[in-house]
């Protein structure tokens, strides 16, 4: 029995969404079921799949106390279908219908819509643990290493949590979809996923860290916005996926203060005081500010291109549908329909970048990057008081939105990283100060070195301030052996 907070471990799926009694979906999970094994064990973490890993798993959607932790193998692993608790009487919060009643099924007219927007989601879970799948043998140390399997753990049971919506309120082109997001995989020629920055790779672990600081930070921002959805079920599958959402965004912001530690901790030792002597700093064995920069550089730039265009009629056409909110819609103080509202958004125009005020409709995806930027300037700000504690004159600073983009308004032009728009020949000059050049990536690449000793970390890293799960320093994480 189910009971919406404690989860159901009767069936071979856990839940609490009572599938002991949908027969019709159990089935149909249980018929996906091999093949998402199949694919971990494909294009899951290389080389680990035997070992024990300290990981969390859920077992409640109770806030208070909704993980535990032990030591499983990852193939066995629960990966579950978790919803947080339904809302009594929770209302459609945007929109031409906002204050109706929120739908427990799908609204036949916003169906292509819903179901789009759900594919999409789920196609990027799957998606980041074929990315990192090779980082597991150039591990740092078994702290770092069982938090990337975490991650990945978690991002596998992300794809159940949509595939669970397909199966449930799709019929057979739901089902369809859930093989087919099995499919696709990263970087492939032919069947890619369906982000540009998903097919991207992520060779190194401070690559691993900026993706979880830059692109698990729009998840959060997209999930935050679909569980704003008067689709309750979808709203309800978002919100618990926030909560696990918290523990990718500590590793990636943690992940790169410790590199950035490192380095400074370095400096000071060996008396290094220009942050901009690359070579000396290199020498030094650590990773050197100004290419941390051209990381970030890179990823910001990449992450906000998965918000869509500024100015989209699908954006539009989802929030006055209902079906996707914005970031925090029900603590948003206008009337959530948005007919006559404008929002300022940053256009090309007169030779430059201007800000227009646009409808606010269109501007749906304008707006979330825009609450997005906001969210990234808070870690960096973090980071800029650490280095200034160590006495380090450098500073973090965030990319113009116009710099290095595919996708939108700023896709046809380029710009540097001020937002000054630049010619093709200055772009190409400017290039290497601004991302990693193949010698920036080489550098990385050669201090990757494997430390799986207990307790111990490699050079270029510092060790947290705590263990997971209040664990002891020289505890073993991960049990490679299995
Ligand atoms: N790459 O009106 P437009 C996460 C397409 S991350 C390729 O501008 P819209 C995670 C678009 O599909 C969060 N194509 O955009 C993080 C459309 O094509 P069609 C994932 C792109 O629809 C780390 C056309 O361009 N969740 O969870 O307003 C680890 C015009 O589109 C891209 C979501 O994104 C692109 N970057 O907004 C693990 C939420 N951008 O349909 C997990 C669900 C646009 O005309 N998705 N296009 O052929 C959405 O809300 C929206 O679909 C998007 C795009 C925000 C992605």
């Amino acid at each position: 029995m189910t009971d919406a907070v404690n989860v159901d471990y009767s069936t071979s799926i856990p839940n609490n969404v009572d599938l002991g009694s949908d027969r019709r979906v159990l089935k149909a999970l249980e018929q996906w079921h091999p093949g998402y094994l199949d694919w971990w064990g494909r294009m899951g973490p290389e080389g680990f799949q035997e070992a024990l890993v300290y990981l969390r798993t859920a077992v409640s959607v109770d806030p208070k106390g909704w993980a535990i932790f032990d030591y499983v193998r990852m193939p066995q692993y629960r990966w579950g279908i978790l919803l947080a608790p339904q809302e009594e009487g929770r209302r459609i919060p945007c929109g031409e219908h906002a204050g109706e009643p929120a739908w427990q099924d799908v609204p036949g007219e916003y169906r292509a819509m819903l179901r789009r927007l759900i594919v999409i989601q789920g196609d990027t879970e799957p998606a980041s643990v074929e990315q990192q799948r090779h980082l597991g043998v150039t591990a740092p140390s078994l702290y770092d290493l069982r938090n990337l399997f975490q991650v990945n753990v978690e991002e596998g049971r992300h794809l159940w949590a949509m595939v669970y919506l397909l199966q449930k309120y799709f019929g057979r082109d739901g089902r369809e979809e859930a093989e087919e997001l099995l499919r696709r995989s990263s970087g492939d020629p032919d069947h890619p996923r369906m982000l540009g920055a998903f097919n991207e790779a992520t060779p190194d672990w401070l690559s691993f860290f900026m993706f979880t600081f830059f692109t698990d930070r729009d998840g959060k921002m997209q999930l935050e916005a679909l569980s704003q959805s008067g689709f309750d079920p979808l709203s309800r599958t978002c919100r618990f996926m926030l909560t696990e959402e918290a523990h990718h965004m500590f590793v990636g912001e943690t992940g790169i203060g410790r590199v950035i530690q490192r380095t400074c901790e370095a400096m000071r030792t060996a008396g290094v005081d220009d942050p901009y002597d690359i070579d000396q700093v290199r020498g030094l064995g650590v990773i050197d500010l100004p290419t941390i920069q051209k990381k970030a550089n890179l990823h910001f730039s990449l992450s906000l291109d998965l918000f869509g265009s500024e100015i989209s009629t699908n954006a539009a056409n989802a929030f006055n549908a209902g079906i996707k909110g914005r970031h925090r819609e029900s603590k948003l103080g206008d009337d959530h329909r948005l007919l006559d509202a404008t929002y300022p958004v940053l256009r090309l125009g007169n030779g430059g970048i201007r800000t227009v005020e646009e409808p606010a409709l269109t501007a749906i995806n304008a707006r979330l990057r825009d609450d997005y930027v906001h969210d990234c300037a808070g870690g960096i700000g973090r980071w800029n008081k650490m280095i200034a504690r160590t006495g380090t004159p450098f500073e973090f600073k965030l990319p113009h939105v116009a710099f290095n983009r595919r996708i939108g308004e700023f896709a046809g032009v380029h710009a540097d990283p001020d937002g000054k728009l630049i010619d093709e020949a200055e772009w190409q000059a400017g290039m290497a100060k601004w991302l990693p050049s193949p010698e920036d990536r080489a550098f990385i690449e050669s201090l990757m070195q494997p430390e799986y000793a207990p307790g111990r970390f490699a050079p270029w890293i510092a060790p947290p301030r705590a263990g997971i799960d209040n664990k002891p320093g020289e505890f073993e994480y991960v049990k490679i052996a299995g």
